[in-house]
């Protein structure tokens, strides 16, 4: 196995620190000291999402390419009866991946893709069983309207205590009013059930002309989406466009601002509004401007790393590096691991071992298990 020893550079919190890049964002006392990251297996083809199996090995879908169980051993196995009619193209592929909460009564795994032709480049769910390394009796349960685009697909996933499913839809730039637009799934986080249908406690049921799919609202790209146990909260990060990064902390109906109030600018340069704030919709915890592109999120539970209980890990595609954040009575602290590795990081679980895992995007992409190198 190939490992890669990354230090701890206070250094970095330090011009973080005297940037304008993290408002509100301190650095955390305590270093983690240095970590190691392990290859468990690489050509995987842009790798986008990752769920562990009961039997210690681990389902990937590769954007490119498709679905690939990976054995505890780093061993690949391509799993036939993943979705038909992708759309490859940019940012749009294969990408989420979840496992059913009753998966090992009922086997029934989720994968959300983008789909193509000329009624789609929408974003579709895909609900198939897991037998013997195949997926079968696999069908699409739901799809989005209207059609979006091959940018700011959406895709990630987190499945409740209810067993209902949140799934995040993106909404590209040149459609990004219906983010406030009740009425179609663009620019939302949706919560359906494993049939892709609205539960009827849903925010938005009763309103008429409403998506009853929809929980929460004005959101942008987000590519981070996870629960912690041990609190009930819910974590989505988002992309801005030429800065304003989000992390938000998701409610039920709520309105999380985008166009209408963002820090971020159009690539350009020019201006989307002046306004950061505006009652009736949510601030983020936190927000990075310039961009630094955060892809995957995992609250960390576990043993293999105590002073991080509590924390949430965030990947960033820019910025090479995973953000160890920590959100308390005392504001936002964060820390940045593996800094340096010069790759983009697509994916962060925490795995059943305690351990974290990382995907890396590339073409030739890898999976990581992040461990402490002492
Ligand atoms: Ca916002």
């Amino acid at each position: 196995m190939k490992a890669i020893r990354a230090g701890f550079a206070a250094a970095l919190f330090a011009l973080a620190a005297c940037s304008s890049e993290a408002q509100n964002v301190a650095e955390i006392a305590e270093a983690s000291g240095p970590l190691e990251a392990e290859t468990v297996a690489d050509g995987l083809a842009h790798p986008w999402g990752l769920a562990f199996l009961p039997d210690g090995a681990m389902l990937v879908t590769e954007r490119n390419g498709g679905v690939v169980r990976v054995s505890a051993a780093g061993e690949k196995t391509l799993v036939s009866g993943g979705p038909e009619g992708v759309l490859r193209q940019g940012q749009s592929g294969l990408l989420d991946v979840a496992l059913d909460p009753r998966f090992a009564e009922n086997g029934l795994v989720y994968i959300s893709f983008m789909q193509a032709g000329r009624d789609a480049n929408r974003l579709a769910l895909y609900r198939a069983r897991y037998e013997q390394g195949a997926l079968v009796d696999g069908r699409v349960i739901f799809r989005a309207s209207p059609r979006g685009g091959a940018v700011h697909p959406g895709g990630r996933m987190a499945f409740l205590p209810d067993e209902t499913l949140l799934l995040f839809v993106g909404v590209p730039d040149p459609l990004r009013d219906n983010a406030q637009d009740l009425s179609n799934h663009l620019g939302k986080v949706l919560r359906i059930d494993r049939e892709g249908r609205p539960p009827a406690d849903n925010p938005f049921v009763a309103r008429a002309g409403a998506a009853p799919e929809i929980y929460s609202y004005g959101h942008r790209n987000a590519m981070g989406l996870a629960r912690d146990g041990a609190t009930g909260a819910i974590w989505l990060h988002e992309n801005g466009p030429r800065g304003g990064d989000e992390l938000n902390r998701l409610e039920a109906g709520a309105n999380y601002g985008w166009p209408i109030v963002t820090y971020g600018r159009e690539y350009s340069g020019g201006v989307i509004t002046e306004e950061r704030s505006r009652p009736g919709m949510v601030d983020p915890v936190t927000q990075w401007t310039p961009s630094i592109a955060p892809s995957g999120m995992a609250v960390y539970r576990g043993d293999a790393f105590a002073a991080w209980e509590g924390d949430l890990l965030i990947g960033f595609l820019a910025g090479e590096q995973v953000r160890r954040v920590r959100v308390g009575e005392g504001g936002v602290r964060q820390e940045t691991l593996l800094a340096g590795e010069g790759r983009r990081i697509r994916d962060v679980r925490l795995g059943p071992d305690g351990f974290v895992y990382l995907l890396t995007d590339a073409e030739d992409g890898a999976l990581l298990r992040v461990r402490s190198a002492r």
